[in-house]
């Protein structure tokens, strides 16, 4: 199937980096936040391994930044999450769901408190500008609602920190796991968090001088040119053997926290004066209808679009993702079954099936994120 063209124009919006990507040689986008987002460079595997072995620079400026500032900047951000934000640190980054009064997910962004009255949400893809703001105003709160001109830059890969280590200095070292530090080049002070949308490591650099971050980036290419630093993006292999989440795919406003796993930002248990938590405790009590799991079938020949999971033989779940481990020889999907079934899976009375392009393959049920390195699975790299 050939991919039709996407037409940019000042709807779709493009970043300080887009021509260095297309440079770079981005093959296709996808739009996130309005915002052009490549989806490969290389291929999908090429892309994986490059990034398992080495270091990527990515723009994601598509996540984009809501600022919330003012004396209750702190009040609104807690009110949108049930997660306790009552110990937030000045240089913390907190990966929190958004729901609202029912408990439904809205965005799941990382917030960063910037200051003691400023908040950044680093948005995945829906617009909660207008949320915020719609809520700002209607509780009457003292708070500014802003979309800052800032582009995310993540630099990901095994060798990530010796490369931001060569133009920030050794003081990204010492960055921990969401945590961040404003770190200086050429004289301007960026936020630099220790985070990304892959389990490989590295950091998010959050651009807010243009043209200074197309310099750097150039700068990453050229100290980074024995590293064998490369272009890429969030890759859709890695971050589903990661177990990260794609909001609108793995999870959207249908859904809550305690559906999709991400139950351990929600916390019930403190009384917190966030708008989601009598509908989420209520859940809790009466149990969720459907909840997001993971199944893994033998590596199917392609990926197709039109996989069904059987139970005894019933067409059963929501298949939200799939894709062909890279380093095993399987095919994995993030996929809504009923409670009830699921317990019917750990119990081993029903039986699993995969069907793929007319072929009906075994598949196993399990929780995310998956630990394919226990699964018996076989690994291509340990056979290479
Ligand atoms: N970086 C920044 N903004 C973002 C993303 C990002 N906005 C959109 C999207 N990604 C938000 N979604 C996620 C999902 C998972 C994680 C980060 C952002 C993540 N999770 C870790 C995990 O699940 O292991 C740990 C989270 C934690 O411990 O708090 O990293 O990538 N700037």
């Amino acid at each position: 199937m050939t991919h039709p063209l996407i037409t940019f124009s000042r709807r779709l919006r493009e970043t300080p980096f887009t021509d260095r990507i297309l440079a770079g040689g981005a093959q296709s986008f996808t739009v996130y936040n309005h915002t052009l987002l490549p989806s490969w460079f290389r291929s999908l595997e090429g892309d994986y391994w490059h990034l398992l072995e080495h270091v990527q620079v990515w723009d994601v400026s598509c996540e984009r930044q809501v600022q919330l500032k003012g004396s209750d900047a702190e009040s609104l951000v807690q009110l949108m999450t049930p997660r306790d934000l009552s110990k937030a640190q000045h240089d913390q980054c907190f990966y929190v769901p958004l729901c609202d009064e029912q408990g439904r997910i809205l965005n799941d962004p990382i917030a960063i408190k910037v200051s003691d009255d400023t908040w950044w949400l680093s948005l995945s893809d829906s617009d909660i500008y207008l949320w915020a703001a719609g809520l700002a105003h209607g509780r009457g709160l003292d708070v500014e609602i802003a979309r800052p001109d800032v582009w995310p830059v993540a630099v990901q890969g095994p060798k990530a920190e010796t490369l931001m280590a060569r133009v920030f200095g050794d003081e990204v070292k010492s960055i921990r796991f969401f945590r961040y530090k404003r770190l200086s080049y050429r004289g301007h002070p960026f936020i630099v968090a220790r985070s990304g949308w892959s389990g490989q490591g590295g950091f998010e650099i959050y651009i807010d001088d243009a043209e200074l971050g197309q310099t750097l980036w150039d700068e990453l290419f050229v100290v980074g040119a024995d590293l064998n630093v490369g272009h890429g993006c969030p890759n859709n292999i890695e971050r589903m053997e990661s177990g990260l989440l794609s909001f609108g795919s793995d999870m959207d406003y249908s859904h809550t926290p305690l559906q999709c796993g991400l139950d351990k930002y929600c916390q019930l248990d403190v009384d917190l004066p966030s708008m989601s938590h009598a509908a989420l405790r209520l859940q809790r009590e009466h149990g969720v209808p459907t909840r997001l799991v993971g199944v893994i079938a033998p590596r199917v020949p392609v990926a197709s679009r039109y996989c069904q999971l059987l139970a005894d033989g019933e067409p059963v779940g929501d298949i939200t993702s799939q894709s062909l481990s890279g380093r095993y020889d399987a095919w994995m999907g993030f996929v809504y079954f009923e409670s009830e079934l699921i317990e019917q899976l750990k119990s081993k009375s029903v039986t699993l099936q995969l069907l793929c392009n007319n072929e009906f393959y075994e598949a196993v049920f399990s929780e995310l994120p998956f630990k394919l390195d226990q699964m018996g699975l076989q690994d291509r790299v340990s056979n290479l």
